[in-house]
């Protein structure tokens, strides 16, 4: 019998670079586990000290690398699972070739606990690359952070780990929460920040990837390798969501859009909000790498207001052949428009999946389906 951790994390298959871990394991206790192995997980997100592999698997989170490493479904190599009848369904041994039938794992990755409560999950890791350069990039436009990331993405294949977009807004609001500083003298309209790691220094190709494009644009840039150099960069980025919530408590949407919307996406939806909802204050920040914002509404008021601004993002986003959930899921609160999304004849094989896996409906009922009827 092997002896199981105190952190849930069992000890790593550096052969397979595999780990299987309870539920109720941290991301943080994962890093540190994969550390001495010299492997990482391809998932990080701000909430690493909290955020358990058994919520981010049945949620299926994305985070800070999905661009690099896709979300936590592409990391799940097998689930053990209790489905609604007790009964439990274990497929933990992490082949790499295993063509033996349906996927329950990647079928509970994504599920929000409605066909089972994974217990167990067996999970891939990647290298753990040592060397790690963030670059802080000012804009005056967003479709000029949005050039420069794509030319980024060409020019720096296999190390580009995160691309991240905010604005001067959420700049100014982090700034004001945290009591810190802005990052460039100038208050840019939009901000890139990246994140490459390779083996060896990748900061001088990070720099002159930079300089190739930017100089073509008005920018401003900081370049971070140390470990607090780095973190100071990603303050500006990560304290969005507590920098919001202490100002207000906002309606939180959660979009993708084609890459070719994005740019279109930001102005516009700051319009039909102020038309929607006057005296309504979007802010916007998230994964440009992924398509990726979240749309934080603060100064909503009322229930209803709340509820013509969500409905006024979200038809904007479906629109424009977006996701109404890119990454946080559908939950309750994003039910009622599921269908912008989704067709009637998917909803209805969900709805088949829910009746064969949990009859009576006893899983996290009232979530994701939108009620019958
Ligand atoms: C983030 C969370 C809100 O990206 O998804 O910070
Ligand atoms: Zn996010």
């Amino acid at each position: 019998m092997s002896l199981r951790r105190l952190d849930g994390i069992d000890e790593v298959d550096h052969l397979a670079s595999q780990v299987t871990a309870g539920a109720g394991a941290t991301l943080a206790a994962l890093d540190a586990a994969a550390a001495p192995a010299g492997l990482a997980f391809g998932v990080d997100l701000a909430a690493r000290g909290s955020a358990t592999l058994g919520g981010m698997s049945a949620t299926n989170a994305g985070g800070l690398r999905m661009l690099r490493y896709g979300g936590m479904r592409a990391q799940l190599a097998g689930v053990e699972a209790v489905l609604a009848d007790g009964r439990v369904v274990s497929h933990l041994g992490g082949l790499t070739k295993d063509n033996t039938g349906y996927d329950l794992a990647g079928l509970l990755a994504g599920s929000e606990g409605t066909l089972g409560v994974i217990t167990r999950v067996r999970l891939r890791l990647v290298p753990r690359l040592p060397a790690r350069t963030v670059a802080l990039l000012g804009f005056g436009t967003t479709e000029a952070a949005l050039e420069v990331l794509a030319h980024l993405r060409r020019a720096l294949p296999g190390t580009l780990e995160a691309a991240e977009l905010f604005f001067a807004d959420g700049v100014d609001l982090v700034c004001g929460h945290l009591g810190l500083g802005p990052p460039f003298p100038t208050r840019w309209d939009a901000y890139l920040l990246v994140e490459v790691a390779a083996p060896h220094d990748p900061t001088d190709q990070l720099a002159a990837a930079v300089a190739e494009c930017t100089a073509l644009e008005t920018a401003d840039s900081a370049v971070e390798s140390d470990t607090v150099g780095r973190a100071r960069l990603w303050r500006y980025r990560e304290a969005h969501t507590e920098a919001i919530n202490a100002a207000g408590v906002p309606v939180k949407l959660d979009i993708a859009l084609p890459f070719g919307a994005l740019a279109g996406f930001v102005p516009r939806v700051r319009e039909v909000l102020s038309a929607a909802v006057p005296g309504s204050r979007p802010v916007l920040f998230g994964h440009a790498g992924d398509g990726n914002l979240h749309v934080n509404v603060l100064d909503t008021g009322t229930p209803e207001r709340a509820a013509a601004a969500e409905d006024a993002v979200l038809r904007l986003v479906a629109g424009l052949e977006g996701s109404i959930s890119a990454e946080h899921g559908i939950g309750t609160a994003k039910r009622p428009w599921l269908h912008l999304n989704r067709t009637a004849e998917e909803i209805a094989a969900f709805r088949a999946l829910k009746a064969a896996l949990d009859p009576a409906g006893i899983l996290n009922p009232h979530v994701l389906l939108p009620e019958a009827g």
